[in-house]
């Protein structure tokens, strides 16, 4: 079966009931003129455009890349592969991808060698060391490298520089995710499974358009829906996604009033006693706060607080309070907000209150975003500890300095971990006087840019990038180095259910473009840097001892890599805790009520999430000696920025399904970049009438941060509520006049969550105003998706012929 995979990004359904496997059914799309045949090799590997964890292979045909096709016997996919996945991978090849390092030479970049760029950064290194020491130097890294190379800068960056100033661009996508479960289990690891999708009987998504963000995995749940004792769906966003448009109950609160919604929900589930009291007993403290806290959290009050209807607040309550099998996802509609961690919290309480945990079907799913994002929390590249160990457990550091042999104080552990917003501030402030900057794009994804902007600029920063291409972010850099990529390297990562994939090289990179490990590892050996016995740290040289390397510092933690290798990954993904007790891998954390919360294994101690003060190692001794789960309760306090006279509209922001973040490697893409080809803003029929705007008009949207120009799209959103993707940056569309004016981060507040640290997208206060006609073009949104018109007549986003890819309900021969 051939389907056109941008007109209709799922594919057809093969449904399936409760209980039975998710049925095969393999994906491919091949360059134009090849055919199966023609492949000469298939090289394994997993998507690196989501966090799902798509299992696929890479089809070589004379020394490039050719296409892809989904891997049948995958726990994750089972063989499908979504439209990123399918048509992504054609950035490999641009023509405009960095082959050399460049250098700024009287203001300008220029091309140089990899002596010279290198020299460079390392002759910088030793100065601020010597004149400053460590804290001198950061380290911005991604959720898109390798768990390899991770825990290399790990090391090079805790172990043999000594700097707390270590983070990751998690840190804007999941640190609520690990935040949420170090409140309540006292330690990250994701305790759900995606086979939780094959069991449930409600499935509850809170601000999470997984049909969008994470294609595969909303495909499983769609063949669900269309099988037999399909699940019940609770949806938590403003906007119409086609997650809410699926639901048995859509919940469109006010952007910022999650902890509102969750405190009203929870009220509910107390009040009615559909609570299990044996479960929380024997498993859990804190219930009796929670209790108290809520109380006061009725629907009436809730509705008025999150402007949605009180009945619609018991009609959710209900669901999930007499679910029998709830699975529930959490992402960025509640991370990126000011109480981010205080809301995914009460996720987590609810499944404890309901006794919901380590069955199946019972899973939380707090989300990754990025496809290695969890490697770069489990390796210490995101500030805290490589292994899940906790920087206020002596002990723990201690173990570290032995695996790494080095004295325990070269490790800092004064201070909780810098974060990235800090880091930022740092470097405004002068202190930090190097930022090297992998794998991410800061100067579009951050938030309120002209700020960003200026400080990536400043003469007295050292700013290294390593990317594939030269983006916003390289322009404004004093050395860039030319990175290779998925598809020619080799390493391992992990998705969103612990399943860690390998990715192995299956062609040359570009020019001199050189692996990220081994760019970080020639640093270490530049800046000769050595362990107590004199020998080099790290002492690795390739990726296969590097993950042998992190097995040793995984093992007999939550995150245990030790019975994983590279040659059992070729045969598909697994997950981890994979040990002696789990030979096979763990499908689900906490069963039997078996937490890693005990004071002296447990990774944090966990904070305030009012305050985000981080609590005492004796304080979490007194409340949790047993190391049982956590109940953690908070009251609402309303958003820092709300709309007003002079800004209106609750923004929001976030993304669409065909392209990746600022779209380096989709816009490259032509079926994902001609599918969404420029920004456009959302809003709704009530609001477009009230401003007198039609459907495609250019208008201005603006906060007191900056402003940007859109073509208007009106579509079912929340009145009162404004929605700009924020993939648009400016390295494909230099603009001259309006320069700096088509990021949505131009708008966006210098703002966290007092506990995570995650920055704040999702909430802001703004203004639109109208420009300009339509001119007869609608806006430039995808019709399929959240951004589906209202306005009649306007024609579907379709993909054609280049578009199609193979379906295979048999599994392909080998
Ligand atoms: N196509 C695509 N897929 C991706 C990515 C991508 O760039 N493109 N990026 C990957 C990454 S790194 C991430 S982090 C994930 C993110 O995946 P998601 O979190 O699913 O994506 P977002 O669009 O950022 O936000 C989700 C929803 O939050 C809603 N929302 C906004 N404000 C609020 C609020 O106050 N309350 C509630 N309840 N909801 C709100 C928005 O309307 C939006 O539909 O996607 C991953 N997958
Ligand atoms: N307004 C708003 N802002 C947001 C968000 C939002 O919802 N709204 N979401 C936030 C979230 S969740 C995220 S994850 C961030 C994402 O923000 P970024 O991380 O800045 O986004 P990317 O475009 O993925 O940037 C990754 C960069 O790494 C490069 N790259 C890719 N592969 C490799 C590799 O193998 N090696 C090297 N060296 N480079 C590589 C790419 O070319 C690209 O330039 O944005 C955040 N910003
Ligand atoms: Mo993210």
């Amino acid at each position: 079966m051939r389907h056109d995979r941008i007109a209709e990004p799922w594919g057809h359904r093969t449904p399936y009931e409760p209980g039975k496997p998710w049925p095969v059914r393999v994906d491919m799309h091949l360059a134009d003129g090849v055919d199966e045949q023609d492949v000469e090799k298939w090289v394994p590997s997993a998507s690196i455009l989501h966090s799902n964890g798509d299992a696929m292979e890479i089809a070589v045909r004379d020394g490039g890349i050719v296409g892809v096709r989904g891997r049948a016997g995958d726990r994750v996919n089972h063989g499908r592969l979504g439209p990123k996945d399918l048509f992504g991978w054609q950035a490999n090849a641009s023509p405009d991808r960095l082959t050399k390092p460049l250098i700024r030479v009287g203001g300008r970049l220029v091309e140089t060698d990899w002596d010279t760029a290198m020299n460079r950064i390392v002759q910088r290194s030793k100065e601020l060391l010597a004149e400053q020491g460590p804290s001198a130097l950061g380290f911005y890294t991604s959720g898109q490298l390798f768990l390899e190379e991770y825990y290399t800068l790990g090391v090079i960056a805790h172990g043999a520089i000594g700097t707390n100033h270590v983070d990751g661009n998690t840190r804007l996508c999941t640190a609520t995710a690990a935040q949420a479960l170090k409140e309540s289990f006292a330690s990250d690891g994701q305790p759900g499974s995606y086979t939780d999708v094959d069991h449930a009987d409600v499935i509850a998504l809170f601000g999470h358009n997984v049909a969008e963000t994470q294609t595969v995995l909303w495909t499983r749940m769609l063949d669900r829906l269309a099988g037999a004792k399909p699940p019940a769906l609770l949806c938590v966003d403003p906007r119409p996604t086609p997650v809410a448009k699926a639901a048995t109950v859509h919940l469109a609160p006010l952007p910022g009033t999650n902890l509102a919604l969750m405190n009203g929900l929870l009220h509910e589930i107390i009040e009615h006693d559909w609570i299990d009291r044996d479960y929380i007993d024997a498993n859990a403290v804190g219930f009796d706060e929670l209790a108290a806290a809520v109380a006061e959290y009725t629907p009436e009050r809730v509705a008025e607080i999150c402007g949605v209807a009180a009945a619609d607040v018991r009609r959710a309550a209900e669901l999930l309070g007499t679910a029998r099998r709830l699975l529930s996802t959490v992402l960025q509609g509640f991370y990126q907000s000011h109480q981010a961690t205080a809301a995914a919290v009460q996720v987590n309480n609810m499944h404890i209150v309901r006794g919901m945990l380590g069955k199946p079907g019972c899973g939380i799913l707090q989300m990754n975003g990025q496809p290695t994002a969890e490697n770069t929390r489990e390796c210490g590249a995101d500030g805290d500890l490589a292994g899940f160990r906790n920087w206020a457990n002596d002990e723990h550091v201690a173990e570290l300095a032995k695996l790494w042999n080095i004295e325990t104080h070269r490790i800092p552990h004064y201070a909780p971990p810098t974060h990235a917003m800090q880091i930022f501030r740092y470097a405004e402030q002068g202190t930090i006087r190097m930022l090297w900057i992998s794998a991410t794009n800061p100067a579009v994804s951050l938030p309120q840019l002209s700020r960003i902007r200026s400080i990536l600029a400043q003469e007295r920063l050292f700013v290294v990038v390593q990317d594939l291409f030269r983006t916003e972010t390289a322009e404004l850099a004093d050395v860039v180095l030319p990175a290779a990529t998925w598809g020619e390297k080799t390493g391992t990562f992990t998705n969103a259910d612990r399943t860690v994939h390998i990715s192995e090289k299956a062609v040359d990179p570009p020019g001199e473009a050189r692996a990220d490990l081994d760019i970080f590892l020639d640093y270490a050996r530049r800046m000769d840097f050595r362990d107590k016995d004199g020998d080099p740290l790290p002492p690795w040289r390739d990726p296969e001892s590097a993950f042998e390397a992190w097995k040793r510092c995984s093992a007999g933690r939550p995150c245990d890599y030790t019975g994983i290798t590279y040659e059992r990954l070729r045969g598909g993904g697994i997950q981890w805790p994979c040990n002696d007790r789990y030979p096979d891998g763990a499908e689900r954390l906490y069963e039997n009520g078996e937490f890693f919360a005990s004071p002296r294994y447990c990774e944090s101690y966990g904070k305030d999430l009012i305050t985000g003060t981080p609590v005492e190692p004796t304080e979490y001794r007194a409340l949790n000696p047993d190391g049982k789960a956590i109940i953690k309760a908070a009251r609402f306090v309303p958003p820092h920025e709300q709309p007003s006279a002079d800004y209106p509209f609750a923004l929001i922001t976030g993304r669409t399904l065909y392209h990746f973040h600022t779209r380096t490697k989709t816009a490259r893409a032509p079926q994902l970049q001609a599918a969404a080809p420029q920004v456009w803003v959302e809003l709704s029929s009530r609001d477009a009438a009230e401003l007198g705007v039609a459907e495609g008009d250019m208008v201005r949207i603006s906060s007191p941060r900056g402003a940007i120009r859109a073509r208007a799209r009106i579509t079912g959103i929340r009145a009162g509520v404004l929605f700009v993707p924020f993939h648009y940056g400016y390295w494909d569309q230099p603009d001259g006049e309006h320069e700096h004016q088509r990021a949505a981060n131009e708008m966006t507040v210098t703002d966290w969550d007092p506990a995570s640290k995650q920055p704040i997208f999702k909430t802001a206060a703004a203004r639109l105003e109208r420009l300009a006609g339509a001119h007869g073009h609608p806006a430039p949104a995808p019709t399929a998706t959240a951004s589906a018109p209202t306005t009649p007549g306007i024609a579907a986003t379709v993909g054609g012929s280049a578009a199609l890819d193979d379906e295979l309900l048999e599994v392909p021969n080998r």
